[in-house]
């Protein structure tokens, strides 16, 4: 399996450290956020470890000069109390992570995105579509996916949509490219 030893994060270098630069991160739970967090921390020495909240649905890390704000969706509490549980400031990026062989969830997947997106902190902030597990068999393909979330529909941000898998490392590096240039080119 094509594991690629280039760092994925290679592109937000030219993000100062000093600065660093805060990305959100979402899915539902078991999407893959946590297994993008350990592929993007094994390439870095000395990286902070996982900072938990009072609770375990968020899991915030800096990896490099990135600060991330990781946040599991589609449990009980709304969005809305998730995000202002865990807000934060200054948010340049969002990744929203979804797992594509799961079905039966895809429109509550669907409807956690759109509440994102309606979230008048977040608005313009250009926002990267991981669907993750392409490696499975028989998964929606990222067309299907574009659909589903009706991405041809966003206006007044820009987005991407990146088929990958956190097993085979495919894709990542790919998105996280878009994602630093479309943040840049925002600021
Ligand atoms: N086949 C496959 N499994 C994955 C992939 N990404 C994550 N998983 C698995 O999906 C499960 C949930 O992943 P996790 O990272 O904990 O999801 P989170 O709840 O979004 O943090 C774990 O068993 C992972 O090993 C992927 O790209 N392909
Ligand atoms: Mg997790």
């Amino acid at each position: 399996m094509g594991i690629s030893s280039s760092n994925p994060l290679a592109s937000f270098k030219k993000f100062s450290r000093e600065r660093g630069v805060k990305l959100f991160v979402a899915g539902l739970d078991a999407a893959g956020k946590t297994s993008m967090m350990y592929r993007l921390k094994n390439f870095q020495q000395n990286s902070a470890e996982f900072e938990y909240g009072v609770y375990n649905y968020c899991e915030n890390i800096w990896i490099q000069n990135i600060y991330f704000i990781n946040l599991d969706l589609g449990g009980v509490m709304r969005f809305k109390d998730l995000f202002q549980l865990s807000y934060q400031e200054n948010i340049k990026g969002i990744i929203f992570v979804v797992d594509s062989s799961d079905r039966d969830r895809i429109e509550d997947a669907k409807s956690d995105f759109q509440e994102i997106l309606r979230q008048e902190l977040l608005s313009g902030i250009p926002v990267l579509i991981l669907a993750n597990k392409q490696d499975l068999p028989g998964v929606m393909t990222v067309d299907e996916i574009k659909e589903k979330f009706e991405l041809f529909l966003i206006r007044g941000r820009s987005w991407y949509l990146q088929g990958c898998s956190m097993i085979t490392n495919n894709g990542l590096s790919e998105g996280l490219e878009w994602l630093s240039r479309a943040i840049q080119s925002d600021s």
